[in-house]
């Protein structure tokens, strides 16, 4: 293997191979090769005109439930039709030879679980669970209404997606977890995220302050091989596999 392969720094590669705890933190970027449109993406067709900041925010599904329903529905669509890539399988290949491996993730595409992954720790909720706006309770398997938005077949309020929202708290058992996984990690890696929205950006901090080997991978990094301190420019579907041939050849 090309000991200077700019995807898989040998110093990196050696410390995965001796890592016991191994963190990632997974954005919108790693489903991008998946065919969904991250946050940074314009947003296209009917939604142009609008930010996500703007529709994923309990007062826009106060102001206009109907708006931030379908804006969900559509994405939930793309969901529907996207498929775990090459970046998703090297994290189910990493979780399977590091012994304490803890994957976090900010999306809500449930990727990661389909491609296999086990230990999956969603800090912004799930586009396929829907929730009573009211009572804060998932609604499992409703029945299809015309209604847009439906409502709770127990309270008759209205139905919203189970997602944390800017301005919503994250749910608390899955940050402490995302914060100790960060604390305790030999190495960190945040893939595919602006590290724009927090608190899941101060993770990242939180694990280099701890003496993690930390990774950034993205397509707007420099690269950079300053141990602990790695910045792999590249998408995560080639980086990832190559990385993962690199420490643990066939
Ligand atoms: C909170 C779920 C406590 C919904 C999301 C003022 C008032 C109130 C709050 C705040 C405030 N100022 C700041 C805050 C905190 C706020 C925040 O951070 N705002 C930002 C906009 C400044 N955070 C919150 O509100 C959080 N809660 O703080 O609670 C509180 C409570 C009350 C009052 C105050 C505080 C809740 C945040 C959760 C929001 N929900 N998602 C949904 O999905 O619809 S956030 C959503 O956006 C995602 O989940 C994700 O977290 C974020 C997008 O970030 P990324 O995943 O990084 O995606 P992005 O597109 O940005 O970047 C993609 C990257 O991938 C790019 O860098 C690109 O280069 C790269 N890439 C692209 N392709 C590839 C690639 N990399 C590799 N390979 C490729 N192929």
């Amino acid at each position: 293997m090309d000991k200077h392969n700019a995807f898989a720094p040998a110093g990196l590669v050696e410390a995965l191979q001796a890592a016991e705890r191994v963190t990632v933190l997974t954005g919108a970027g790693i489903s991008a090769e998946s065919g969904l449109p991250t946050f940074r993406d314009p947003m296209t067709g009917l939604w142009e005109k609008y930010r996500p900041e703007d529709l994923a925010t309990p007062q826009a599904f106060r102001r206009n439930p109907r708006l931030v329903w379908e804006w969900y529905t559509w994405r939930r669509k793309l969901v529907e039709q996207a498929a775990p890539n090459a970046g998703h399988r090297a994290l189910v290949t990493i979780e399977q030879h590091i012994s304490e491996f803890t994957l976090i993730t900010q999306n809500v595409d449930s990727l990661h679980q389909q491609a296999g992954s086990q230990r999956v720790i969603e800090l912004h909720g799930n586009i396929r669970r829907t929730k009573c706006f009211d009572e804060n309770v998932v609604v499992e398997n409703r029945e299809e209404s015309a209604e847009v938005p439906p409502r709770c077949p127990r309270c008759g309020g209205l139905l919203r997606p189970d997602v944390v929202w800017f301005g919503e708290q994250l749910p608390e058992q899955a940050f402490h977890t995302a914060v100790e996984a960060a604390v305790h990690a030999d190495i960190f890696f945040a893939i595919g995220t602006s590290g724009t929205v927090e608190p899941a950006a101060s993770l990242a901090r939180v694990a280099q302050r701890f003496g993690a080997t930390v990774v950034i991978l993205n397509l707007d990094v420099e690269p950079l091989e300053a141990p602990p301190l790695y910045h792999i420019n590249g998408r995560a579907g080639i980086v990832l596999p190559a990385l993962v041939r690199a420490a643990w050849p066939e």
